[in-house]
């Protein structure tokens, strides 16, 4: 039986669990990190050493680092759906998967956790300004990407979509300004529909 260690709440626990539902996998989910805590067990740690949320070990194999879950899950249960066979298409779900983690992650942290999870007379709000200009550009980015596709990687949803489309719920839902973006709210639509992703990403920001 597949197990998922993580809380709900984490965004790349989220990712995880996203892609389970899509593929609709047998699975046991164990509440860790936060207010859960059971990180700094050894047996986690003998586990994912990093001592991070989300961990998975399935049939024997253990893997951390939610993209790399994802892509896991993706070529070994989503072949054809989730997962492209041949390099070139793959690498077109890739490379939006690693631009979440390492492009947009860090502005988007910033502002996430200074709206979220920060007492108010404790945010730094020019700090908090600057990392949503930064992350409004990056989305128009992703805006036009869309702008002749129905997903990330053309007209398939695929692994592709779902770090980037768990980033748009929190983007949607944190209490800022956004720019109009048409193409954006487009496919955000389109992923709203999928009922794995209304279980599993759009709750609430905490
Ligand atoms: N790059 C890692 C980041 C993992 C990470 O930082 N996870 C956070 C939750 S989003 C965590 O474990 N925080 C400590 C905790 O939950 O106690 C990934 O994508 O899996």
């Amino acid at each position: 039986m597949l197990r998922i260690w993580g809380r709900t709440n984490s965004i790349n626990v989220q990712k995880v669990m996203w892609a389970v539902g899509e593929l609709d996998l047998p699975h046991e989910r164990i509440d860790a990190g936060g207010a859960f805590g059971g990180l700094d067990t050894d047996a986690y740690g003998a586990l994912n050493a990093n001592r991070r949320v989300p961990t998975i070990e399935d049939d024997g194999v253990v893997v951390w680092e939610s993209n790399a879950c994802v892509r896991y899950l993706a070529a070994r249960y989503g072949a054809g759906s989730l997962w492209a066979e041949d390099p070139a298409e793959r690498a077109r779900a890739d490379r939006w998967m690693d631009w979440q983690a390492a492009t947009l992650l860090p502005d988007m942290g910033v502002v996430f956790w200074g709206l979220i999870r920060t007492p108010a007379d404790q945010r730094d709000p020019a700090a908090i300004e600057a990392a949503a200009g930064r992350m409004h550009g990056l989305f128009r980015i992703l805006d036009q990407h869309l702008a002749d596709r129905d997903f990330v990687t053309g007209r398939q949803f695929t692994m592709g979509d779902i770090p980037v489309g768990a980033a748009c719920y929190r983007y949607h839902e944190l209490p800022i300004e956004r720019p109009r973006l048409a193409n954006l709210a487009a496919w955000y639509e389109r992923l709203q529909q999928r009922a794995p992703y209304r279980e599993h990403v759009m709750i609430p920001l905490t």
